[in-house]
């Protein structure tokens, strides 16, 4: 993963090290670099903006440096790229998921997180990955299709909840989701689990009928959490998706899914710092374990090692 990226970065540090041997870090050599590292960074797919944001991070960090005496000046680098590109990647924190989940249920009972994005990002794939996060931390999880728009989508959830050995609840086809989420509620608290999980529709667009759909489940069901599942090699498709599904529905967390599938890492890490919404996890694969959970410090050992 980040493979392309991690290349830039090392031989940035590379030729800092080597351009600021025993002496101040002017100006001079600042703005050759910066540009040199934007055009770099563009032609791994990094978005234009975030790209600057980046060069820009790094440009602050640079100025006025001075190599002390006596230090390996390629690590010293590495340290200031390290710094910059944490200032950035921390702006995407989110809280411990785990920790939340098991907050609300001890105020709530059960814990409602309704799922959304559009079609093929990867969200009912996360599902079944959360539901088994969830199950291995020994919290009880209800499953729902509230997506009774396509037939398929209700048997491969169902079964990936035969695989993980917990209750799915699913619709008819037609019947109003925000219904069938109702049910999955009322499910969970009579069996006294602790979560519900809510798959929803997606279509090849985002459409006010989606949107009204959702909207509806919102007010049917009130989610503790609505969380967005982005695929990171659309790159700024997926910035442009959270923010019109945040202003129609409100996204209180972003999963970032087929990070394992961007060679050059750029697209990934745009969607990252781009989103501008807390990031719980990355999905990294197709198995139940391939999920991630979003640390900066992770990232930089991807990025920078
Ligand atoms: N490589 C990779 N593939 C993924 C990941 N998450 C989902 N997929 C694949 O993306 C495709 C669409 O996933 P699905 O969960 O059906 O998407 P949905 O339409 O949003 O529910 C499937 O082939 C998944 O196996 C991931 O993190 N990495
Ligand atoms: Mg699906």
């Amino acid at each position: 993963m980040f493979s392309k990226l991690k290349n830039i970065f090392k031989s940035l540090s590379k030729q800092l090290s080597n351009a600021v041997m025993y002496k101040i870090i002017d100006e001079r050599n600042i703005e050759e670099f910066c540009s040199k590292i934007l055009i770099d960074l563009i032609e791994a797919d990094v978005a234009y903006d975030v790209a600057e944001g980046i060069v820009e991070s790094i440009r602050r960090n640079l100025v006025g440096q001075r190599i002390p005496r006596g230090v390996n000046t390629e690590e010293y680098m590495n340290e200031i790229l390290y710094k910059s590109l944490y200032d950035i990647l921390s702006k995407g924190l989110a809280s411990d998921f785990l920790n939340v989940v098991r907050d609300i249920v001890a105020r709530d009972g059960v814990a409602k997180i309704m799922f959304m994005g559009i079609n093929g990002v990867g969200k009912t794939t996360t599902i079944a990955k959360i539901a088994y996060m969830l199950k291995q931390n020994g919290v009880r999880s209800v499953v729902v299709a509230a997506d009774t728009f396509r037939a398929g989508a209700q048997e491969q959830l169902r079964k990936h909840c035969e695989k993980l050995g917990l209750p799915f609840i699913g619709g008819r086809y037609g019947a109003d989701p925000a219904a069938v989420a109702f049910d999955g509620v009322a499910y969970a608290q009579r069996g006294k689990y602790n979560v519900v999980l809510i798959d929803t529709a997606g279509r090849m667009h985002i459409d006010v009928d989606l949107m009204n759909e959702l909207k509806k489940i919102v007010n049917v069901v009130k989610p503790h959490m609505k969380i967005l599942i982005v695929d990171a090699l659309t790159g700024n498709d997926a910035i442009e998706q959270a923010r019109k599904f945040d202003e129609a529905i409100g996204v209180d967390g972003v999963i970032l899914t087929k990070v394992d599938a961007d060679a050059s890492g750029g697209a990934a890490l745009s969607v990252i710092i781009g989103v501008g919404k807390p990031i719980l996890y990355l999905g990294v694969g197709q198995s139940y374990d391939d999920l991630l959970r979003y640390e900066p410090d992770a990232i930089l050992k991807m990025l920078l090692r």
